[in-house]
């Protein structure tokens, strides 16, 4: 197990304050991390995430900051760097998505699903990469998506992101190898979380359709994501680089079933 522990290093995990974020970051302490967590939307959230934490026995710092916003990311690493040390593991989580038809999509709202679901990782990890690259060690894992393969009716600015997301990942990898820092994906599939609650609803048509193509037959638990964060993130994964790991059930594996079939 010495190859998964991550006693002694700490973890940056944007977007932890709940969901998937939440779930992977909670992992990483498990296996022996400081976990710093991040959110943007109130103090009070950020407050109430670190009090999860603790419950579980967790050592965990909570920062507020916008990571689209490059001068509050400088802002803040510099804060963790000096109050809690360097960065050894950052995981870009955080993201939106807006489910519109392209046609009927506004400018600024595609603009604003890039820019926190593709700029932001570039804006994150370019500063936090620095103190990586001086210590010759570091492990970056960007959250990716089915999107990042796939496409899907509304969701076009948000697979857009994702899929740059993964080239973003293999050019970071191939830039920072040398550097003994390992860049890699997670592609989470459908998940229960409060992103997918509006078309998770029972009965709801796309609830029945996710069941039917996810050869696991089911929506997965944001837990199921704690293992390959830890993977990632260990000595266990010193020679992986550039490779998104796809937990979605199988849904990459099939081009699905007739819907007579089980
Ligand atoms: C959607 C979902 C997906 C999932 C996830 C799949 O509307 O299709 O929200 O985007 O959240 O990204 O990997």
């Amino acid at each position: 197990m010495e190859l998964f522990n991550l006693k002694g290093k700490i973890a940056l995990v944007t977007g932890s304050t709940h969901g998937l974020g939440m779930a992977m970051a909670m992992g990483l302490g498990k296996a022996g991390a400081t976990v710093i967590i991040n959110g943007n939307s109130s103090q009070q959230k950020i407050d109430d995430a670190v009090k999860e934490y603790q419950k579980e026995g967790i050592k965990v710092f909570g920062y507020k900051f916008n990571v689209t916003d490059e001068a509050q990311v400088k802002q803040a690493i510099n804060d963790i760097q000096t109050e809690v040390g360097p960065i050894d593991i950052l995981v870009n989580n955080a993201g939106i998505i807006k489910r519109t038809p392209l046609e009927d999509m506004e400018v600024a709202d595609f603009r604003e699903v890039v820019d926190v679901d593709l700029v932001s990782p570039f804006i994150m990890s370019k500063h936090v990469v620095k103190s990586m690259i001086a210590r010759k060690q570091g492990k970056i894992i960007n959250i990716c998506s089915m999107m990042s393969e796939l496409g899907r009716n509304t969701v076009g600015a948000y697979a857009a992101a994702k899929g740059g997301l993964k080239m973003l990942t293999q050019n970071m990898a191939t830039e920072w190898a040398k550097h003994n820092i390992q860049v890699n994906g997670i592609g989470p599939g459908y998940f229960a979380t409060s992103q997918t609650a509006p078309i998770r609803v029972e009965g709801h048509p796309f609830n029945d359709f996710i069941i039917s193509r996810t050869p696991a037959a089911k929506w997965g638990d944001p837990n199921d994501l704690q293992g390959a964060a830890i993977f990632l993130a260990s000595k266990a994964s010193n020679f992986v680089n550039g490779h998104v790991l796809y937990v979605d059930g199988g849904i990459l594996a099939t081009i699905g079933k007739p819907s007579n079939e089980n």
